[in-house]
């Protein structure tokens, strides 16, 4: 059997590594000779690979105390390798078990063959996602093999290597593969590539705390490649098909990672040197071939023309939006908004809110908003919705994305809203952005999740820089202050006061309230209300923001049982798209989904029932009981997201796993609150304890008090 040298870098992939070392040895390709090299890891990394290779034999640790980068690692991992073939396998990603014996079984003569990199989000299920049929693809346009710049998933075999002496650069951290692979462009005729052997390449969803080389700031990585380009060039100059594929790479770089970079006018300064003597290296009849646009630019670089290229380059940014523009209506907006209504100044009386995404009218922005009419600042106000509301007060009312939308949203000083904005939207010196938030945590929130199982794996990123935005965040607690803290990675200023939407919630008069609310929504007045808010689940979603919910409480059955007390009303999570069906238990259930706002329901409801919500939080200033519906407990806090309390320990009503115990609860819930009456004093105190009925009137003051 021949034997493949399988080499490992590790840095900075704690939480992947084990992952990645297992996939390796549980490989049905046994001849395998694993060197993993410890690019100066930390501690625990270190641990790991140690006892890794004391239980396998096949495994070679090599500890290097200070980080050389990947080019020297993998070439330390050469220069010990002794095996017929080399492997490169990066620490944060991993195989299918079946991966390297595909390769082996289809390289026969070739020096290098290749397999499929597959882009993996969440954590993949190994071993299933091996297929029946390899087919090999030889091709003859080698160069376009070599156009990913990695050496990831190849089989390369060791005499090629070494007779034609192929190692990294160690000049540069990313694109040290080209000079590994430019002079194998040389000495080899084929590349042939094999469909059914499969890579995972992590995408890391914490590109912010841990980023991937791939995943560093632009500006760096242009700087890595271009000096790599310099090199290559200027070392392979005598041979013309290295200098054309070169040449190539450099014009699609630059047309896809350079340019953009270059969108910031700070950059072209910053970098226009650089890319000129980079354009000066490449072949005249190569740029020959690109667009108009490009190639005056091009132009400009090689005659060292700052001003007239940086002329140019702004030009091309405002002709790829226009272009952009004309796609839809949405886009032409967002054109709109950059080139004129970011362009008008602020206006530093104007509004604008927004809460669940233009939902509803709702939560703290609405208890500001109302308290803003009531003291007559001369505010004007503008509500962001998705449809028509009836709300009281002056408030303009704007469709979200429409084109007022986009205006009064770029003229508005300030931004009142209960979660994130769009991407893309601008904020300016001017703006002020008072972050509500909308619930005190319980499931672990942003930097705080080890692994994003939601709809978009982007989510951190997004999250990083739309948070970058916010100029205060509101904290209900001193819990929330410190965990927002840490998972937001927030350093602005925190405004600890309780949350305006729970004000309400210690009104004197607020059992004349429910009772009118009662009233008003046509509740039966004679019957206790069970209010069942259950939150979403991350990984049941038709697509981002559309998740799917199974109710699980037997309706049917608990109207027979409480019907002659009780009714309740089903409000579920904003984000749930599924119609929540009634039907059989009619006159009892109520669907108040799309309800406003929850406080009223929380004001007329008797009792509470909900899961991982953070409803509950603010249920309790009202020392009503709380009942958990948690059936699926286990799975939801350690598999999707993990909680910041011990739920068991620390809530204030028992977790109930089925609908009868819902039930029986509720028929005997005398019992229950008594059970649960110390528990309920201690977290009162600890969650509830800032809420006094006044944080609106606080965060108006702090926010606005300088201007009113
Ligand atoms: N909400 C609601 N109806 C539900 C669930 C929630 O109206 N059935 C509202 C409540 O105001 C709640 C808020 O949406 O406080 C947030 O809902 P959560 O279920 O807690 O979930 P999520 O939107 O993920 O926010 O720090 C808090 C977390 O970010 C949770």
């Amino acid at each position: 059997m021949k034997k493949v040298s399988v080499i490992i870098p590790v840095y900075r992939t704690l939480e992947f590594l084990e992952e990645c070392l297992e996939s390796v040895r549980k490989q049905t390709y046994n001849a395998l000779e694993i060197i993993v090299v410890s690019d100066g890891a930390d501690e625990e990394s270190r641990r790991i690979i140690r006892s890794y290779a004391a239980k396998d034999s096949r495994i070679h640790a090599i500890f290097s105390e200070e980080r050389k980068g990947v080019g020297h690692a993998r070439n330390v991992g050469l220069d010990t390798a002794t095996g017929d073939f080399v492997y490169f396998l990066d620490s944060d990603d991993c195989l299918p078990h079946a991966t390297i014996q595909c390769l082996v079984e289809h390289i026969g003569d070739y020096e290098m063959l290749s397999g499929r990199l597959k882009k993996m989000t969440v954590k993949p299920v190994l071993g299933e996602e091996e297929e029946q049929h390899h087919k090999v693809l030889r091709n003859r346009n080698r160069a376009r093999l070599f156009r990913n710049n990695s050496v990831l998933n190849r089989l390369i075999s060791r005499p090629f290597i070494e007779k034609h002496t192929l190692r990294f650069s160690q000049e540069v951290e990313g694109y040290s593969d080209l000079a590994f692979l430019v002079p194998a462009l040389i000495h080899i005729e084929y590349v042939p590539y094999v469909t059914g052997c499969v890579y995972y390449k992590r995408k890391r969803n914490d590109p912010i705390t841990n980023p991937a080389l791939s995943q560093r700031e632009r500006q760096i990585k242009v700087a890595d490649f271009l000096c790599m380009f310099n090199l290559l060039k200027e070392q392979y100059r005598e041979h013309q098909e290295v200098t054309t594929f070169l040449d190539r790479q450099f014009l699609n770089y630059y047309r896809k990672t350079v340019i953009m970079l270059l969108e910031d006018p700070e950059q072209v300064d910053q970098m226009f040197a650089n890319v000129a003597h980079a354009v000066k290296q490449v072949d005249q009849l190569a740029m020959g071939t690109t667009n108009p646009i490009v190639k005056a630019e091009l132009q400009q670089l090689y005659k060292e023309k700052q001003r007239t290229y940086r002329f140019l380059i702004r030009l091309h940014h405002f002709l790829r939006q226009a272009k952009r523009a004309l796609k839809s209506k949405r886009k032409a907006f967002i054109f709109l908004y950059r080139q004129w209504f970011l362009k008008m100044p602020v206006k530093k009386k104007l509004i604008v809110f927004e809460s669940f995404l233009g939902k509803n009218y709702s939560d703290s922005p609405k208890n500001i908003y109302e308290e803003l009419q009531r003291s007559k600042q001369g505010y004007q106000c503008v509500w962001v919705f998705n449809e028509k509301r009836r709300i009281p007060g002056k408030a303009k009312q704007v469709k979200r994305f429409s084109l007022r939308y986009y205006y009064y949203t770029a003229r508005a000083k300030y931004w009142v809203t209960n979660s994130r904005l769009p991407m893309h939207l601008d904020k300016r010196p001017d703006n002020v952005y008072l972050q509500t938030w909308h619930g005190t945590p319980l499931k672990k929130l942003v930097f705080d999740m080890n692994e994003v199982y939601s709809a978009n794996p982007d989510y951190k990123k997004h999250f990083y820089t739309q948070s970058r935005r916010w100029d205060y965040l509101i904290a209900a607690n001193h819990y929330s202050s410190e965990i927002f803290r840490r998972a937001f990675k927030f350093d602005k200023q925190m405004l600890e006061y309780g949350y305006p939407r729970n004000d309400v919630l210690h009104d004197k008069d607020r059992d004349q309230q429910a009772y009118r609310l009662k009233q008003k929504l046509g509740i039966p007045l004679d019957k206790k209300v069970i209010l069942y808010a259950p939150t979403w689940r991350d990984d049941d979603f038709y697509e981002p923001g559309k998740y799917k919910f199974q109710l699980r409480l037997d309706l049917q059955r608990m109207k027979e049982k409480l019907g002659d007390t009780y009714v309740i009303l089903l409000r579920m999570h904003y984000f749930i798209a599924d119609h929540v069906d009634t039907s059989g238990a009619e006159g009892f259930a109520y669907n108040f989904s799309t309800y406003n706002d929850i406080a009223d329901l929380y004001l007329l409801s008797d009792v509470l029932i909900t899961d991982y919500s953070s409803v509950f939080f603010d249920y309790a200033n009202l020392k009503r009981p709380i009942l958990f519906y948690t059936y699926d407990l286990e799975k939801y806090r350690d598999t999707l997201r993990g909680f910041y309390i011990n739920i068991e320990e620390e809530v204030p009503g028992p977790l109930l796993r089925d609908s009868e115990a819902v039930i029986a609860t509720l028929l005997n819930l005398d019992e229950t609150v008594k059970a649960y009456e110390a528990n309920y004093e201690r977290f009162y105190e600890k969650f509830c304890g800032w809420e006094q009925g006044n944080a609106t009137k606080k965060v108006i003051d702090h926010v606005f008090g300088s201007s009113l």
